[in-house]
Parts: structure tokens; C-alpha cells; sequence
């Protein structure tokens, strides 16, 4: 029986995540979050904790469990983070090194490497100007790491303590000389989901456009036609995480890796959408601050190191992402 946690469970990938493990067998899962999981979700999961991820009474509390795995979901993203960067950096950084600290004492008591599984994000890359952004094009894991939000200076730096706890402080831990922490990351490129809609987020103007479309409703996007960023639909998110926790550490040359689905402008998703929703109206009305920051993450990423080191594809390039998930499951969601 193994016992995973899942932090800020209550969000997007939280939602797909959920079913995902409840379908695996002899996994017991316990989640926290602020906010009390709906009763769907409750009923996938052993014990729902709400509380504070950056409460060290709180993980206190769950450090009496021997998680096997953890899914380190909770954070600020990045338009939440600007309008309040302390407590961002409260949340991401304080609460996160809280709880590599738990996994590692866990991992010592327990004699088992406590696997993290951390989502990062295109956010840790900072472009100086469109320019820069155009000529670099698909960027590795280890160029452009100057971020420009305080998400993304939050998640670079998340990235190196993770790493520098696995492979320096971690491995020292135990008597037997076993890893006490297996710190695995993915950074995320803009996520897409049929069922739910993301808050505090600036990529989210692709699933806004999308779920208002569904819904009959106008959008006013809020970056210019050509902004460009990767993106991905949310059950190769998910896909990518359970294939990097199950993915054998032997072949991990890496503790942080970029994947990537589809990279469209958001014009291009918006011709798209009017064609799968016709009537509605995608007009734009670029926002100052959440336009710069688009500006400021990569037209895309080079997910090479994933595709060798754990056999990482995404199974939806856009087309089918749009045919055969985003627009029969969206239509569904909203009847009709
Ligand atoms: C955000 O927009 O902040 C996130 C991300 C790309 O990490 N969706």
C-alpha cells in the first residue's frame, strides 16, 4: 500500500490528478487544501486536510504518515503573485522547503526515498524583449533563467532547493546510506482543461476563451493575437507526472524537465475556438502587466532531455486536443 500526497488538491491539475491516482491500485491518498474537496473528489481520496501548506502545524500533522510520494501541487501562480508577492513567496518558497524538510524526515524514519513530484513551470524563463523571445525559439532546461514574476523566481529557485536536498542533504540522512529524497520536477507550459477553469493564472486566457465560447459568451483576450507561449491539454499533464514519479531514478540524467504539447498564438486558438463555437465574438483587450509577462516566458520549449531519459510524447498535439477532448468534453460540461 503506498501513501501519496497530493497539496492543493482542490485546483486544476489537483481535479485530474485525483481520478488519476484513485484509479491506481493499493494507493492511499490523502490531500490538502484550503478549501474543503467537493464531494466528487472527497470520495477519491482516504483523509481531505484542509490548512495551510505553509503552516508547520499543519505539516506536522501529516508528517505522521509515510508517504511514499508526494504531489506538491499548492502555489500562488503568477498573476496572483504580482498582486501579492510577499505572500507568494510565502506559499511557494516557506511552503515548499516545509515540506521537502517533512519528505526527507519521513524518507530517513521510513528507509524508502520519498519521491517529490514538483510542478514548475515556463514561468522560470525570463525573455528581455519579443526579439530575444523570437530568435530563441525552443529553449533547453538551462538557458534564459532570468524570470520576471515573483511566481517564477519562486519556482526556479523551488527547482535548485528540491535538487540541492536530493542530491547533497538528502542522501546523507540515512544510516543505511538510502536517499532519503527523490526530487523530480516538471516545468509546465500552459494548462488546458475541459472541466475546469483556472484562476490567478496568466496563461489562462487559452481555457477562458475556450470555456466562454462554450458557453456562448463574447471574450475580450487579454494579450495582443500574437502572443505565444506552449501549451498543453491537461490529461498529458497528468500523464507526464505519473510517467516521471514512475520513470526509474537510473535513468534520470536530470532533476528538472521541460515538456511541451502545442505552442499556438493566441490568435491561432482563437480561430479555432470560433470555429467549434461559432457566434462568439474574440475580440482583444491586451492588459499591460499580464501582457509583459506573456512577452517575458518562451514562444516554446525543447522537451528532448524528457523524451530520452523517461520516454515522454504527449498523446494531444492541438488538433486532436481540440477534435477529441477540449470541444465534445466542454460541450458536454455545459450541456450541449
Ligand atoms: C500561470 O499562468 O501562472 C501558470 C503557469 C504557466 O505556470 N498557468
Amino acid at each position: 500500500m503506498q501513501t501519496v500526497l497530493v497539496t492543493g488538491a482542490n485546483g486544476e491539475i489537483g481535479h485530474s490528478l485525483l481520478h488519476a491516482l484513485a484509479a491506481r491500485e493499493g494507493c492511499r491518498v490523502i490531500t490538502l487544501d484550503l478549501a474543503p474537496l467537493g464531494d466528487e473528489l472527497r470520495s477519491l481520496v482516504h483523509d481531505a486536510r484542509v490548512g495551510d501548506v505553509s503552516d508547520p502545524a499543519v505539516v506536522a500533522e501529516l508528517e505522521k504518515n509515510d508517504f511514499t510520494e508526494i504531489y506538491h501541487l499548492a502555489a500562488l501562480l503568477s498573476t496572483s503573485s504580482e498582486k501579492n508577492p510577499e505572500r507568494a513567496h510565502h506559499v511557494n518558497v516557506n511552503g515548499t522547503m516545509g515540506l521537502l524538510l517533512m519528505a526527507r524526515r519521513i524518507g530517513v524514519r521510513t528507509g524508502t526515498a520519498v519521491k517529490f513530484l514538483f510542478p514548475s513551470t515556463i514561468a522560470v524563463f525570463g525573455m528581455g524583449s519579443l526579439d530575444e523571445k523570437n530568435r530563441a525559439g525552443a529553449v533547453t532546461e538551462f538557458s534564459h533563467l532570468q524570470p520576471t514574476t515573483m511566481y517564477g523566481i519562486n519556482k526556479v529557485y523551488c527547482e535548485q532547493l528540491g535538487s540541492y536536498m536530493s542530491d547533497r542533504f538528502g542522501q546523507l540522512t540515512n544510516e543505511a546510506g538510502v536517499k532519503a529524497l527523490d526530487f523530480r520536477a516538471l516545468r509546465f507550459p500552459g494548462l488546458i482543461s475541459a472541466t475546469t477553469v483556472p484562476t490567478g493564472g496568466t496563461s489562462d486566457y487559452a481555457p477562458e476563451m475556450i470555456h466562454a465560447a462554450a458557453q456562448g459568451k463574447d471574450y475580450a483576450c487579454f494579450v495582443r493575437p500574437d502572443a505565444r507561449i506552449p501549451f498543453m491539454a491537461m490529461p498529458d499533464g497528468v500523464k507526464a507526472l505519473l510517467d516521471l514519479a514512475a520513470a526509474p531514478a537510473e535513468k534520470l540524467t536530470q532533476r528538472v524537465y521541460n515538456i511541451r504539447a502545442f505552442s499556438p498564438s493566441a490568435e491561432e486558438i482563437a480561430t479555432v475556438v470560433a470555429k467549434a463555437f461559432p457566434g462568439v465574438s474574440i475580440t482583444y483587450a491586451p492588459h499591460p502587466v499580464r501582457q509583459a509577462i506573456i512577452d517575458s516566458w518562451c514562444a516554446d520549449v525543447d522537451d528532448a532531455a524528457a523524451r530520452r531519459d523517461w520516454g515522454w510524447t504527449p498523446d494531444y498535439d492541438m488538433q486532436r486536443a481540440f477534435d477529441e477532448y477540449l470541444i465534445p468534453t466542454i460541450a458536454r460540461v455545459y450541456g450541449g
